[in-house]
């Protein structure tokens, strides 16, 4: 099976860091949505990063879909999220507060960068940048309330957290202060200092 995109998504490097915490092990074609995008779209026409091939050529988009079919593939007992049901729904929650700090990401970085700086749109970033804050608060919040382990392990939600965050400071640094979410900065310094963290590294 083939991974295809960059490692500088964080859509990406959670699938690529959770296949290897699965014990799967993948291909990786760093593959531009932007610099190579037909050569992305000879692999998958919508050109979405990440994409995975399968050995019988079946292409699968989307990070959460591909982990989930990761997932089955690797069965039950190497899964990445918690078996008990109160502790699944506190990491879905976690997760999607993550996602939708990344998308928020994206969005600001997108207008930043893709719009003509005369026609971006004040309100819309404010908007975005409004729900960036309110996703990093509200996981800022329950890391205050039960702290992710850091005793060598990782799940899903761990992944998740470190790689938005990450991803956040390097993209849109200007909208974040590390000092004001000290949990989700703490916890993504020991998650970057994990061997997988270190091993699939950020481009
Ligand atoms: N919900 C998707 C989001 C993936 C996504 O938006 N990836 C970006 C790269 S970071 C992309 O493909 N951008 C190109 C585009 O949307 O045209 C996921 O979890 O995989």
């Amino acid at each position: 099976m083939k991974l295809i995109g960059m490692l500088d998504s964080p859509y990406v490097r959670r699938v690529a860091i959770s296949a290897k915490r699965l014990g799967i092990s993948l291909e990786h074609e760093s593959v531009s949505v932007f610099r190579q995008f037909e050569h992305f779209q000879s692999i998958n026409p919508v050109v979405k990063a990440p994409t995975l091939v399968l050995d019988d050529g079946s292409v699968l988009m989307d990070s959460t879909l591909i982990i989930d079919y990761l997932e089955a593939l690797a069965g039950p007992s190497h899964s990445l999220m918690p078996n008990d049901l109160a502790q699944r729904l506190r990491s879905l929650r976690l997760v999607g507060l993550a996602l939708a700090a990344c998308e928020k990401s994206v969005q600001i970085y997108y207008e930043r960068t893709l719009r003509p700086a005369d026609i971006q749109h004040a309100p819309w970033l404010a908007r975005v940048s409004g729900q960036l804050l309110a996703a990093y608060g509200e996981l800022e919040r329950e890391l205050a309330k039960q702290p992710l382990p850091t005793d060598g392990s990782i799940d899903q939600a761990g992944i998740t957290i470190a790689v938005a965050w990450t991803f956040t400071n390097l993209l849109v640094a200007d909208q974040v202060q590390g000092k004001a979410f000290p949990q989700i900065s703490a916890f993504t310094a020991y998650a970057e200092g994990l061997e997988v963290f270190v091993n699939t590294p950020v481009q």
